[in-house]
């Protein structure tokens, strides 16, 4: 069964499971020795390159979970660090799910993990969120409340926007935030909490440093109505004013800002609006290939 999530890839890629929830067993004694490797190059790489970039909450929410560079992290051992704190688990899928499989799970604080580890040959790329993108990138964050209530309100909210058939609109405020956000940092410049990017070598220099992207203040219709690209950087990133934000973000009914964004034409990723509250105009010298969502 192929079925597209909104990231327009191919769900179910590796094929069903038997079981509804498509959860499978870790079965972490089946890495071999050069998946450990690969999850070491990457888990370097990024601890290297994070400090002072990635925000407080994700470095704290790193510290206080049993994931080093010694071996792809066990679920369970995961789970026990993380369930206590914010009631949230990890639970391992073969890759992307169909959308009410996805929603399904955030709903219930369980965070599907695809349990595959890319190739070394394919570091910098890879067709679907695999174990170091999905608890590499999202676990820390999901040690930080906030972010954790955001992440189940997002779940819940997904399945009702897919029977108002609003899913589109919602996919782009969790891209927005929870993949590539970006957060004012109290001793002032900015910071990245979205685990797309801090899962990234390259992305996260690029949605800070380089003067191609655009730098614009979070506003909840302004990312409704904003497409993205699913592979390649971001044309534009979105600053909270603090993760707290998000906690208002939860609270806030969708319902009538869909009607609302439903009537408004989408937004190119490059596009800027006189409203917009901006803290880089970036000069788009990044050429993007491959496709923006539609
Ligand atoms: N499945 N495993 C997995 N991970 C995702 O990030 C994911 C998914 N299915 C659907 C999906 N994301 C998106 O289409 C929704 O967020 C809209």
């Amino acid at each position: 069964m192929n079925t597209t999530g909104l990231h327009g890839l191919a769900a179910g890629v590796v094929g069903r499971p038997e079981t509804t929830d498509w959860t499978v067993p870790q079965r972490w004694a089946d890495y071999t020795a050069e998946d450990h490797a690969v999850w070491r190059t990457l888990f370097e790489r990024q601890t290297a390159l994070l400090p002072g970039r990635a925000c407080p909450e994700f470095v704290t929410g790193m510290r206080s979970l049993p994931m080093s560079a010694n071996s792809i992290p066990d679920f369970d051992a995961l789970n026990e660090a993380l369930l206590p704190r914010t009631g949230w688990r990890v639970v391992a899928v073969p890759g992307l799910v169909p959308d009410e499989v996805f929603f399904e799970h955030l709903a219930n604080r369980r965070f599907p993990a695809g349990r595959f580890i890319r190739r070394a040959e394919q570091l910098d790329y890879l067709q679907e969120p695999d174990v170091f993108q999905d608890v590499f990138g999202h676990v820390p964050m999901l040690m930080h409340p906030v972010m954790a209530d955001f992440i189940q309100a997002y779940g819940v909210g997904g399945l009702k926007a897919q029977r108002l058939g609003a899913l589109p609109l919602l996919a782009r405020v969790y891209w927005y935030t929870v993949e590539f956000g970006l957060v004012r940092h109290s001793a002032g410049g900015l910071r990245l909490f979205g685990a797309g990017i801090a899962s990234s070598r390259t992305e996260s220099v690029f949605c800070l440093d380089d003067a191609s992207p655009h730098r614009i203040g979070f506003d909840l219709q302004r990312v409704m109505r904003t497409n993205y690209r699913i592979d390649d950087f971001q044309q534009s990133y979105f600053v909270l004013e603090s993760l707290d934000d998000l906690l208002h973000l939860a609270e806030v009914d969708f319902e009538p800002l869909y009607a609302q964004v439903g009537q408004q034409a989408a937004l190119s990723p490059d596009a800027l609006l006189l409203s917009d509250r901006l803290w880089h105009r970036g000069n788009q010298s990044h050429r993007c290939q491959g496709r923006a969502m539609p």
